[in-house]
């Protein structure tokens, strides 16, 4: 994938982790083999994007070194390669950028919008779509007291400016897409209002990817534990898809993908 190409969107991007302390049990995988076998179940289900992540960014979670990275995520992308689905790596670290394009990760998801130091130009030079997400504070700290004046614009000016910088790193505009970081320093009526407003986002010009699936403003909202949220989790997915979403990030793909070909469906209709 050398461009994104989301003239079908949305897309389902379905999650590999190989942490281990991920918030939700489902899309936990403890070994190369095991994140194989749910990536297959993934795409038999109709799975668009593989995305592999090694690094827990939950709230409260540890840093992991880039070596320990590598050691969880590399093998898991060399066996998902032949699945033939196009790969993500969910990482900040340009090591990790490089180990996993190099294994044959085709897209680089970065929570922290190629922020670190050296990722702006690894991620150039490895000319890989890459998604920048929005991020308030860091995660050992962010949902202890996340403030906004107004969470939509603040949020829309961040990956402005994020996507300017890449531009001038020499990444094509058309290999860039963002995510407003739903959890991410936010309380739940934070994300309930970037969900309200997702429209707003087109206004840059690349796809939007959006992460709902499980979260914390699902069980907030349904008062449900992390088990009991995929129904929610389904009509957030749905309601981002009708606000413009080109990319939804889920754990439950068989479920989400028949979801998006009623909207899908529905969306034919009234063209
Ligand atoms: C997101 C992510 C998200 C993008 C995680 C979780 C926590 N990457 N990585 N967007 N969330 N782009 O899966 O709940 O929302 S890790």
């Amino acid at each position: 994938m050398l461009k994104l190409d989301t003239s079908n969107r949305p897309q389902v991007m379905g999650i590999v982790n190989v942490t281990p302390d991920s918030f939700s049990d489902g899309g936990l995988a403890d070994s190369p083999d095991e994140a194989f076998r749910l990536a297959q179940v993934m795409v038999a289900d109709g799975v668009d994007i593989l995305d592999v992540g090694g690094e827990s960014t939950r709230p409260g979670a540890a840093e992991v070194t880039a070596q320990a990275e590598i050691e969880r995520v590399v093998p898991v992308i060399r066996r998902l390669g032949e699945l033939g689905r196009p790969i993500s790596v969910d990482t900040s670290k340009p090591e990790v950028m490089t180990a996993a394009v190099n294994a044959g990760a085709t897209m680089i998801n970065d929570v922290r919008a190629l922020t670190e130091p050296g990722a702006l130009e690894t991620a150039a030079q490895l000319a890989v779509p890459v998604c920048l997400m929005h991020m308030q504070g860091q995660p050992d700290t962010m949902q202890q007291a996340p403030t906004y004046r107004d969470v939509v614009s603040e949020v829309r000016e961040f990956l402005a400016a994020r996507i300017e910088a890449c531009c001038k790193a020499g990444i094509p505009k058309d290999m860039i897409c963002i995510d407003p970081g739903f959890g991410f320093g936010k309380t739940t009526r934070h994300n309930l209002q970037l969900l309200s407003r997702l429209e707003s986002f087109q206004s840059l010009a690349v796809p939007v990817l959006v992460g709902l699936s499980r979260k914390s403003m699902i069980g907030e909202v349904t008062g449900k534990p992390v088990a009991a949220r995929m129904a929610g989790s389904l009509s957030a997915a749905v309601l981002a898809a009708c606000k413009g979403a080109s990319i939804i990030r889920v754990h439950d793909v068989a479920e989400t993908v028949d979801a998006i070909k009623i909207f899908k469906a529905v969306n034919r209709e009234s063209l």
